[in-house]
């Protein structure tokens, strides 16, 4: 009764306010996974101006242990959104609890306890298992998700973009193994690159964290830590895309898409694609830090690090003889058949490709030949990653190195560090969202297809810099928005499937799609808010942080994508590594 008084009044004297109740209800958003018991903890209920009071309950629902009242309402800048904060930080005791806000109701299960994001980690990187081409998915690894192999691989054309003096068009290669790019069939180098440069550093940072990580894959005992099996799995694909000049092709793949059909079901032909800069480079750069790690496991994996070493130099002196081949589809498509019409990933830049594979290799060979393009290049403006920029991924790199790397390079390092420091420190700046208490989504630019992956990029960034600095105001910044992508947001979806009490169901999945389980595939980050829309799907609500729709048919914010799990691994996985400097 109160709310139609309410709606009435207001519309009386500002009709916006009716648009506002009437499409976005009342509810509480809050992480749906869980909190470490000394992190900071709020959740924030939304369009409800009037509620007051705040109760936290045991789960059970039988006693209240916290009771508080809801902060000044806040108007968020990116949607009609109106949010109040319920801060209950004071609550340390492990457990599972709700929150009760009178006149809105009862919010999600959620947890307090170490080890909050253990689970939530693993099944990060099982996600990738998942993903796999060129085998069955077994049940005792697969669970309900069991499949048979898709794509074998073994026959993959030369498109007539790819052909050279030794292989011609219309003969073929074998390209097998490796992960479908998303939520199509097709494997990509680009896309490749920064999930694997991602994953290989999130190991680099905390070994010993990784080494004890088992995901029940195949090779799980074998020796190796999990994360670098799995890795390994697409890395070996990789080598099968260097052609024997060096370079490397842009992408296996599909004329067209696929419908949303199984992987054994799709059995379109498969080509090899022009070769091209920003692929070789990418590749250069995952196969010379691959070396460097993979080198401590001599006995298991014997000649890997040599291979891959010698496919990084190969692929590198390619690109500085080609340092100018753009992939442009469409200009591509106008000479050579089948037009290929599968994801683009055409990247024009390669100043940040040069500048990382340059880092990757001085940072395994030590060789002063690769300083000149790191010199050279423009650290202080760098930005955060994405699949069409790497930059940072070698700044990264040198600061992990610095106590390592050749005294020549100095200067770079400093540069490097002082680079991550700035822009963290950007981040920070003026305390992230006002509405939603997250450092991601403090511009309007932070809405991109794929935006969850700008939230997680964001937080591995933080935590480099509370790696160099030790400072935990980091820590936390980067905390706050795993909160934002498991369900601390304007559409109270946890964005990853499996976790959490309102996951996302339908994600533009293929196997997920077409398999007739109820349940999505585990551990995948879907895209997030994209107001740009551009699967022209149906979306209810289409402001910038609300235009998410939870339908396998909107690919432009319910995709799923390596490059954008890739530094949820990180993150997930790097948190529970430093939780004790957390609960410190
Ligand atoms: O399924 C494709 C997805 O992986 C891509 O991200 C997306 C954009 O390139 O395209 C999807 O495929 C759609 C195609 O572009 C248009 N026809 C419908 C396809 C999806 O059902
Ligand atoms: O992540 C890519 C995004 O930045 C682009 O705007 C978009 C359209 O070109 O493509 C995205 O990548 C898709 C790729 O082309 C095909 N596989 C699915 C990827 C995620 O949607």
């Amino acid at each position: 009764m109160n709310i139609f008084l309410k709606i009435s009044f207001s519309s009386i004297l500002m009709v916006p306010v009716l648009t506002t109740i009437a499409q976005f209800p009342k509810k509480i958003a809050i992480n749906q996974v869980g909190f470490y018991t000394n992190a900071p903890k709020s959740a924030l209920v939304l369009n409800a101006p009037d509620a007051n009071k705040f109760y936290v309950l045991t789960a059970t629902k039988k006693d209240t242990i916290f009771k508080g009242s809801l902060e000044d309402v806040v108007h968020s800048d990116f949607s009609t959104t109106i949010t109040r904060k319920a801060n209950f930080s004071e609550i340390k005791k492990p457990g599972n609890y709700l929150l009760y806000v009178p006149g809105v109701g009862l919010s999600a299960i959620f947890k307090i306890n170490k080890n909050i994001y253990n689970d939530l980690g693993k099944a990060s990187i099982k996600a990738y298992y998942f993903q796999r081409a060129s085998m069955p998915l077994q049940k005792q690894f697969a669970g309900t998700w069991a499949r048979n192999e898709g794509h074998p691989d073994s026959v993959v054309f030369i498109h007539t973009s790819a052909t050279s003096s030794v292989r011609a068009a219309n003969t073929f290669i074998s390209s097998p193994g490796g992960w479908y790019d998303a939520g199509d069939y097709n494997k990509y180098i680009v896309n490749s690159g920064i999930t694997m440069g991602t994953m290989l550093s999130g190991y680099e940072d905390f070994e010993t964290y990784f080494k004890k990580i088992n995901t029940n894959i195949p090779e799980s005992g074998n020796g190796v830590p999990d994360v670098l099996n799995e890795l390994l799995y697409n890395l070996r694909w990789m080598f099968t895309m260097q052609d024997t000049d060096g370079g490397v092709y842009h992408k296996c793949t599909n004329a067209n898409f696929d419908a949303m059909i199984m992987p054994e079901a799709a059995i379109a032909k498969r080509f090899v694609v022009q070769k091209g800069t920003a692929a070789s480079l990418d590749f250069a750069a995952v196969m010379a830090q691959a070396s460097r790690i993979y080198k401590q496991f001599p006995k298991q994996l014997p000649g890997l690090a040599d291979s891959c070493i010698t496919a990084a130099k190969l692929a590198w002196d390619w690109a500085i003889k080609n340092p100018k081949i753009v992939y442009e589809q469409n200009e591509m498509n106008k000479h050579f058949l089948p037009a290929i019409v599968t994801g683009d990933y055409g990247d024009k830049i390669f100043e940040d490709e040069f500048f990382w594979a340059a880092c990757e290799l001085l940072a395994t060979t030590k060789n002063l030949n690769y300083l000149p393009v790191i010199k050279n290049a423009p650290i202080a403006t760098m930005s955060l990653p994405s699949w069409a920029n790497v930059n940072l991924l070698g700044c990264y790199t040198l600061t992990r190195f610095k106590k390592q790397l050749p005294l020549a390079a100095a200067n770079s390092v400093a540069d490097a560090e002082k680079t991550i420091n700035d822009r963290s420190d950007k981040l920070l700046l003026n305390g992230g969202n006002k509405a939603f208490g997250s450092i991601f989504g403090q511009s309007k630019n932070d809405f991109v297809w794929g935006s969850n992956s700008v939230a997680m990029n964001e937080s591995i960034l933080l935590i480099n810099n509370y790696l160099i600095t030790k400072n935990k105001k980091y820590l936390t910044a980067a905390l706050t928005n795993m909160d934002y992508i498991l369900g601390k947001n304007a559409t109270g979806y946890c964005f990853v499937t499996g976790f959490g009490t309102k996951p996302a169901m339908h994600p533009h999945h293929r196997p997920s799609v077409a398999d007739g389980i109820t349940d999505p595939i585990p551990g995948l980050l879907v895209g997030g808010p994209n107001p740009g829309m551009q699967d022209k799907c149906i979306y209810v609500n289409k402001e910038t942080e609300t235009a998410y729709t939870d339908d396998d048919c909107a690919y432009a914010c319910n995709e799923i994508a390596i490059n954008w799990n890739a530094p949820f691994v990180y993150v997930s996985n790097a948190l529970e590594a430093l939780q004790l400097k957390l609960n410190k």
